[in-house]
């Protein structure tokens, strides 16, 4: 068999996602090396160069879109914060080198009060973060900013008519909801981009989210909303794994919502067959309701070899994932995690294969379906 390829098939993506270098991560109270590095987006444009991608830069968008999604508090935070770090004097005079907050504004500290701003910046770091892994430095604003607008840029190209764009988004976005970041990601690309297709004219979203992870952020953007559909499987929360406080199969919308969100949590350990039959099971739902657009949060640390997830699918499964979803209708495919650099990039232009494969054999229109 030969493996499908994706030349010509749009790549978006901006050199300032390299500009973003956590230097690590504080994990239990230890600084560690981090996976989530810059070389990953190096690796990804270089397997799809290879591949034949035709890789597109990035266009500035309008904060609006930004703000369809994320509290502006939390966007002005982002694009601030390290500066005033740095005005501080925090790295300098105390040798603390990225921004890592250590008091978090829970509810159960609120107890209902206001939400006030500290007058510290090292209180401040921890207004809209909920984990310590998640550090801003010098050239993150940018990085991040850049990766919102290259999920931009491809929805515009679905938008305009093409079948399947993708964005090389770095870093990540689907633990960010709207006012919270963490888990590595700081805007929700995937989010932003199903809220400029809606904005652009979809009636029906569909946000399909195959990383290891489960999207508590995305899930928590539309939550209340029946007309962006949110569907992951993922590493079960209840076996012990990150997000922790979100990912269970009870968690199916709220209001107007109710039904429009699916969690399908998964074994540890679990293997292509039963990780191929969930993603059928997220596809045949979406069919089932109908979607004018798919956003795929790709995620590929599911695959054996990723240290971040003890889900165990191989390239095959990922091109077959790709497959299925592909008939379903245009497709933005927004990357999301996967750290095992040696295989990242096989296991993205392989699920982009099948995305591709499965979009032409369903003998899907190139223009956009929507009015
Ligand atoms: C986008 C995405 O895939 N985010 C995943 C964040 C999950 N991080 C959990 C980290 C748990 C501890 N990792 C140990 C690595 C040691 N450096
Ligand atoms: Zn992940």
């Amino acid at each position: 068999m030969t493996a499908p390829g994706i030349t010509g098939l749009p790549a978006v993506w901006s050199e300032d996602c390299l500009r973003h270098d956590p230097a690590g991560e504080v994990w239990l109270g230890v600084w560690e090396p981090g996976t989530e590095v810059p070389e990953r987006a190096r690796v990804l444009l270089e397997a799809l160069t290879q591949a034949g991608a035709s890789v597109t830069g990035a266009r500035r968008h309008d904060p609006d879109a930004l703000l369809a999604v994320h509290d502006d508090e939390l966007v002005d935070h982002l694009a601030t914060i390290w500066a005033q770090w740095e005005a501080g004097g925090y790295e300098r005079d105390y040798g603390r080198r990225r921004v890592v907050p250590y008091v978090f504004p829970t509810p159960g500290l609120l107890g209902g009060l206001p939400l006030r701003s500290p007058a510290a910046t090292h209180g401040r770091a921890g207004r809209f973060c909920y984990d310590t892994m998640t550090l801003v430095g010098p050239g993150s604003w940018e990085a991040i900013r850049a990766a919102a607008d290259a999920a931009l840029t491809a929805a515009d190209l679905v938008a305009a008519g093409q079948r399947v764009a993708y964005a090389l988004c770095r870093p990540p976005g689907h633990h960010t909801t709207k006012s919270a970041y963490g888990g590595s990601c700081y805007l929700n690309n995937a989010a932003i981009a199903a809220a400029a297709l809606r904005r652009a004219g979809a009636e029906r979203v569909a946000v399909i989210d195959i990383d290891a992870h489960h999207g508590n952020g995305t899930q928590a953007i539309f939550y209340d909303r029946p007309d962006v559909y949110y569907g992951s499987l993922h590493v079960d929360p209840g076996a012990g794994w990150f997000p922790h406080y979100a990912g269970y199969a009870d968690e199916r919308g709220r209001g107007a919502g109710t039904g429009a969100n699916r969690n399908l949590p998964l074994a540890p350990g679990t293997s292509d067959d039963d990780w191929l039959a969930a993603v059928d099971m997220l596809v045949n739902e979406v069919r089932g309701r109908g979607t004018d657009v798919v956003v795929v949060s790709l995620g590929v640390d599911a695959a054996a070899a990723d240290p971040e997830s003890p889900l165990q699918v191989s390239p095959a499964g990922y091109r077959r994932a790709g497959e299925l979803i592909g008939p379903l209708g245009p497709v933005v495919a927004v990357q999301e995690g996967g750290y095992d650099l040696p295989s990242l990039g096989g296991l993205v232009v392989a699920t982009l294969g099948g995305i591709v494969t499965g979009a032409r054999d369903a003998g899907a229109a190139t223009t956009s379906p929507w009015p």
